[in-house]
Formats: structure tokens, sequence, C-alpha cells
């Protein structure tokens, strides 16, 4: 009721007001048209009455006139009529003919007309019809007609004039009543169906209804700021997120939908190689294709590798791709192409003789030529331009992995400067002292700083690069924001502790751990009562292997009851041969355990067994399985998923697990037997512990230390990382919009970087 009369009462007084104003002009209206009505009217009397006039007139009968005039104004409407000869004589006329009425009116209407005048009993219109008879040259006929009935059709017509308008406001009004009912009730439905959020987070429920094309906009906003508030509410509080490859997929819709995904690395995620005949599919021992494999599988894109394995040309096709993982195509491995001098020389020269020794503070002297810097300046190139011409937009998100690549950063971003790079550097970042002897140190940091992000494990790495750029070259340091300001361009650096996928994939926790044992046993002919360990690496110096046979020497040498009780199974998947250094480390690592295994070995029973070869991710999964301990001892590590493998792989809550303190995984895990491999009592002292802790302690720690790395996944790795991306594109977007310079050194420029 309240709306009806919020609507009938306001359209009842504007009608209303516009009858009122109408009135006088349809009075006006009325009179004008009276007025033509009465003139035709007059010119018809004229017209009739001239032959009978003129007649009487030439005969000089002016009583036949009068009686002519009078017989006429019997008409109740003419009131008088007379006749002028001319301006000067007396008119003939009836006896109603206004006295002040005389010939004189003539004068100023020689050619007739009409005037409206004021008689005793109302208004009266008066003719003056020019009417020539005989030699009356200036004769006219003046015809007095009563205009009080257009007065009485004026009345009659404002009563019906407001009758109309007050219908016309009910009918108006009942529409308006209806329409804005039916509408109202509409929009109600319709902001009720947006508020509880259909057709923005989820599916409308009646689907076949029609969302009101006024909604639209509104829709599109709210369902912008939904989703700018959920990103914001889960970066606020990411521990809300259980992050799994479906998580990582939806995370990827939501904030980079239709985005460009390129991954840039050294290593391959599976190399096909010719055997025999035969061409077989090998998937290399890598923490960093251990690490991206799962991304990669989760959110698709473009994978852009060196091709290494012989058969690698054979099977791609020709653009030199081919589509991955070989059971469940997923993504597309774009690969390039090395001669052996580039490899030789960006390869294992300049990144592993001389960034990756001076990265790892394993004692070894990095080894810096002019050649190999000038072939790994020319592979960067190379890759810089695959990623070019791999982008299908102007501004992809380049995933850049690795120390083999620190110059391809600034590099996209000079061809791409849109692109969203984030490097991720797998390998510690040396302190500021360590890194200054490379003699290209500045092209280093400079190719780094063309990244958006630049991520590391660990604090301690971020803060040693953020030193090394402080003590190198002209850039602008925000200790605050951790970001390094460098040729107008900003980088963000953040930690990102790297993990392995949750939960491992079911393949490599198929086999029951009983059964693990007896094959790790059986394989290996190690007795059934002996206590097993196990370490997993790659043949690599800064792993800590002479280390860890040292400590299994030292345990035995102070504890000789152990002799004949335990075995380390040391699997080492053979790793740059080439390199010299690498050679003799491996003849090192076999000498050290014939030695060992020489000096305590007995009855069939040895303390070492090295394995160096590379095995299936499965193989190495059943190992971990099959044994009582996992030993990582390495000197210096950017992570070590291995520590992390080995903890998912007991779904048994068994093992214990042991771990260099010089690993970023032991920040991460504080339940495992923290040691410093170059301590031999100590590491022996943890083994003794590892040997004889109660199942129940075992069960105790392994169970926190899988609770973190299920949260702590790989998943999540990559998610913060694209997430920060995503973040740092939508604030870009925000400032090209509304730009906005900063103050120097605020964080709005943060955004810069993007
Ligand atoms: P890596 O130095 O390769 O990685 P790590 O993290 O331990 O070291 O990963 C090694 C991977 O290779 C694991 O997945 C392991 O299972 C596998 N592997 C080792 N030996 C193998 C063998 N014989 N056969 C088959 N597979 C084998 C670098 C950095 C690390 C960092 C990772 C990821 O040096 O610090 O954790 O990248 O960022």
């Amino acid at each position: 009721m309240r709306l009806t009369l919020r609507f009938v009462l306001p359209l009842t007084i504007v009608l209303g007001l516009l009858a009122y104003a109408a009135v006088p002009l349809v009075d006006r209206l009325i009179q004008r048209w009276s007025v033509r009505d009465l003139d035709a009217r007059a010119r018809l009397i004229a017209t009739s009455v001239r032959a009978p006039l003129g007649a009487m007139m030439a005969s000089g009968s002016s009583d036949g006139v009068q009686l002519l005039f009078n017989s006429l104004t019997h008409d109740e409407r003419l009131v008088a009529m007379g006749y002028c000869a001319s301006p000067d004589s007396p008119p003939i006329a009836t006896s109603l003919l206004p006295s002040d009425m005389k010939c004189e009116l003539l004068r100023g209407h020689r050619r007739g007309g009409s005037e409206v005048v004021a008689g005793v009993q109302g208004l009266l219109h008066v003719a003056i019809e020019p009417l020539p008879i005989g030699t009356d040259s200036a004769g006219a006929l003046l015809v007095v007609q009563d205009m009080g009935y257009i007065q009485s059709r004026g009345a009659e017509t404002r009563r019906y004039l407001f009758v109309a308008f007050v219908w016309l406001s009910v009918v108006v009004s009942f529409i308006t009543v209806v329409v804005a009912q039916l509408s109202w009730r509409g929009w109600v439905a319709g902001m009720k169906a947006l508020l509880r959020g259909e057709g923005l987070l989820r599916e409308p429920v009646n689907p076949g209804r029609r969302e009101a094309p006024e909604f639209r906009p509104i829709a599109r906003d709210l369902a912008r700021l939904i989703r700018e508030f959920e990103s914001e509410a889960r970066e606020r509080d990411e521990t809300q997120i259980t992050w799994s490859p479906e998580t990582l997929r939806r995370m990827l819709h939501g904030e980079l939908q239709g985005e460009d995904v390129i991954v840039v690395s050294n290593r391959e995620p599976y190399l096909h190689e010719q055997c025999g005949g035969r061409i077989e599919t090998r998937r290399p021992a890598s923490g960093l294709v251990t690490a991206l494999e799962p991304i990669m599988r989760a959110c698709g894109g473009t994978w852009i590798a060196h091709g290494s394995g012989s058969a690698d040309r054979a099977v791609v096709d020709a653009h030199d791709a081919i589509v991955l993982p070989p059971e469940q195509p997923a993504y597309r491995l774009r690969r390039v192409w090395l001669t052996p001098d580039e490899e030789a020389g960006y390869y294992y020269g300049f990144a592993n003789e001389g960034l990756w020794p001076l990265c790892h503070a394993a004692h070894i002297r990095p080894i810096f030529r002019s050649a190999d810097y000038a072939h790994y300046v020319a592979v960067n190139r190379r890759f810089a331009e695959a990623v070019v011409a791999e982008a299908k937009t102007s501004a992809p998100i380049v995933l850049v992995q690795d120390y083999h690549f620190a110059l391809l950063p600034k590099m996209v971003r000079e061809a791409l400067p849109g692109a969203t790079i984030i490097t991720f550097w797998h390998i510690p970042w040396p302190n500021p002292e360590a890194f200054a002897i490379c003699p290209w140190r500045e092209d280093l940091l400079a190719g780094l700083l063309g990244s958006s992000i630049l991520g590391f494990h660990v604090q301690s790495h971020c803060n040693n690069f953020v030193a090394s750029v402080d003590d190198t070259i002209e850039a602008r340091v925000d200790r605050e924001a951790f970001t390094v300001s460098h040729g107008g361009k900003l980088t963000a650096v953040r930690r990102y502790p790297i993990s392995i996928a949750w939960p491992p994939p079911p393949e490599m926790v198929a086999v029951p751990v009983p059964d693990c044992r007896r094959q790790v046993r059986e394989e290996s002919g190690i007795a059934a009562g002996v206590t097993i360990g196990i370490g997993v690496d790659r043949l690599d110096y800064t792993k800590g292997i002479l280390e860890r046979f040292r400590a299994v020497e030292r345990l035995l040498e102070l504890n000789p009851d152990w002799i004949g009780r335990v075995t380390y199974i040391q699997i080492a998947a053979p790793s740059r041969t080439v390199i010299e250094e690498y050679q003799h480390h491996e003849y090192q690592v076999r000498a050290h355990a014939a030695r060992i295994n020489a000096q305590f070995g007995r009855d069939g029973w040895v303390p070492i067994i090295l394995k160096v070869s590379h095995h299936e991710p499965r193989d190495v999964y059943r190992y971990y399985r099959g044994a009582d301990f996992c030993f990582v001892g390495s000197l210096h590590d950017g992570m070590n998923l291995v520590a992390k493998e080995f903890v998912a792989a007991r779904d048994d809550d068994r093992g214990v697990l042991i771990l260099s303190q010089f690993t970023g995984a032991a920040r991460e895990l504080p339940e495992a037997l923290a040691v410093n491999p170059y301590d031999a009592d100590q590491c022996a002292a943890a083994l003794q512990v590892a040997l004889t802790m109660h199942p129940s302690e075992q069960r105790d720690r392994m169970r926190l230390m899988r609770a973190l790395v299920a949260e702590f996944n790989v998943y999540r790795w990559a998610g913060r990382m694209l997430l920060d991306a995503a973040l740092m594109r939508r604030r870009g977007r925000v400032l090209e919009r509304a730009p906005f310079v900063a103050p120097a050194g605020v964080g709005s420029s943060y955004v810069r970087a993007v």
C-alpha cells in the first residue's frame, strides 16, 4: 500500500498541475476556433443577403431591409444586423444593434473584419462584411452574434478535461505500480541471487532463468572483487590451503587464467635413449626435475630444456617438441640442441666447474675460463630466443630454473618487457666475499635482476644475494621489502622452500614395506638380522658421500658390536662424469668403500654397499622403504629432496633420518637427527642413536616430519611463487590504469617489477 501511495500520489499531483496549466490554454483555443466559425457564418449571411438586399436598396425600400434583417435575427445566436451604405450614413439595422455601433466602424475595416466586444449580457462578435451595392461602393454589412454559448462550452470542456486527467492519472498510476512491482520483484530476486553468489562463485540454482542484463556489470565487478578478496585472503592466511595438484590447477585457473606458462631448465624431465634397436624413456636423477615435473603435470604449458638424450631428436616434431609425460600427455617439452663444444663450455665448464663450486662451500676451487663464459652467454641467448619464440602472448609467465641461466632473465626481459619472470636458484648463494672471486659477477647479478621474482630455498641465501648486490653493482636495495632496484626495474628476492609431491605417487608406495625390505636384502645379499641404512645421491662432491663412509667407519671403530650387524647402502647416480673433479671424486668414493669393506667385512657381510648407477624413482623408493635409516650427509645443499622423499616413503611411520645441518631441509625437519658431516664422531654418535631408537620414538618423529612435508609440498612451493606473480601482475595492471609515482623507497614501486 505504501509503495502504491509512493507512486500514485506524486503522479496525481503532477497530472493535476498539468491540468491546471492546460485550462487557460484550452479556453484560448476554443475562443479562437469559435471566432473563426462566427467569421465564416457572418460571411455566409453576407453572401445570402447580397441579392435581396441589393434589390431592396435599389428600390429604396429601407423598411424591406429592416424586415429582412428582423427575420434573420430570429436565430438565437444572431443578435443584430445592420447595413451601412457609407461610413457617414446611419445604419439600417435591427433594434438590438448596440447604440454605440455606428457606420464609422467601417473606416477602420475597409476590407472587412471582426472583433469581440463586451455587451450588456456578455461577449459579442461583431463582423463587418464589405457589401457594395449599386453606387454605395463602401457599403458593408454589420453582423452581431452572441458569444455566450462559447463560455458555456469552455466550462463544459474544462469539466471534461478534469475528468479525463483524473482517469489518466488513475490508469497511469495503476500501470506504473504493476510494472514497478514486477520489476522490483525481479530486481530483488536478481540481487538476492547475486548475494547468494549465483553466477559468481557457483552456478545459478535455476540455470534456465536468464540473468537480468542490468546485473551483468554488477556481477562482473562483484566477481572480480571476490576473486581479489579471495586471493588476498589466501595470501594473508595460506595455512588454510591444502596444496594439491587440484589446488594448484584451480589457483592457476582463477589467478592466471589463460596465462602462458613457460619453464626453462637445462635438464629435461624425460630423456629418450637409444638402447639397441629400441628407444627407451628415462627420468634423470635431478632434484629440480623431481620438483618441477608434478607442477607441469598440474598446470600444462611449455618446458624448454636441453635435448641431451641419444634418441631425443628422433622423437620430436617439426618444432623440436614432444608432448609429455608419455603415459598421460599434459605439457609440451621443447628441446634445444647444443653442440658438444657448447655443452662443454656452458654446462660442464662455466656452470659446473665455475658456478657450482662457487656457490657450494665444499672447498673445491671454482674454475673460470673466458671461453666457457662465452659459451654460457651464447647458450643463455639461445634459450632466451626459444622463450620468445614459444611465448603465445607478450606477457608470459616464465619460470627460469637454476644457475645455468643467470643471464637469461635480463635477455628475456629486453625482448618481452611485459613478461613476469620468476627465477629460482636451486643451489645456495655464497656470501659476498666468496662470490667476489667470479670475474663476471656484475653480469651475473644484472642478468638475474632481469627477474620479477628471484627465489631461494632459505633466507640466508636471499640475504647473501642481496649483500652481493650491495657489494658489487649500483642498485638500490630495500632490506625491509627485500627488493632490489636496478636499471629502473625491481626484483623481489623471496624464500620459497622447495619440496616434493604429496601424497607421493601411489606407484612409489605400492609395494608393502616388509616386501621392500625382503627385496632389498635379496638384491644386496644382506642377511636377515642386519640393520640397513640408505643414502641416495648424485655422485657429487657436495653430497658428503665420503664423509658418510667415514662416519660408518668411525661407528664400527667406536662400537665394534655393530660389525656384522649394520650395512649402509649408497646409491650414487653418476653425474657430470666428464669433469675431472667428479672423476676424482668417484675414484675416492670407490676407494674409500673398498678400504672400509676390506677392513671390517667378514663372512659375506660388508659395512658399505656402493651402487654407482642410475635407478628409476620406483627403485629408489623401494630402498627408502626397505631401510631402517636414511643418511643425508651433504656438505652444503640448497634444500635436498632425498630427505623429504625418505619421509614421504615411510607411510609405516618407521625409519630414522640423519640429516646434515648444512642442507636447507634441516631447517624444516627438526625431528631428524641433525649432524655436521665434517664431524665423524658426531655422525657416528647419530648412527648409534638411529640404530637404537625405539620404534615409538621413530613413529613420533616420523609423523611430525610427514605432517610438515605433507603441508609444505611442492604444490605449495610452485603455488606460492605463482600467486606472488599473479599479485604482481594484478598490481601492475592497476598501476597501468592509475599511474602514481611513489616517493623513492615506498613499497608501491615493488609493483613496477612486473
Ligand atoms: P640435486 O643436487 O640434484 O638438486 P636433491 O635435492 O637431493 O639434489 O635431489 C636429487 C634427486 O635425484 C632426488 O629426487 C633423488 O631421488 C634423485 N636421485 C638421486 N640419486 C639417484 C639415483 N642414483 N638414481 C635415481 N635418482 C636419484 C638441486 C639442489 C638441491 C635441491 C634440488 C631441488 O642441489 O639442493 O634440493 O635441486 O631444488
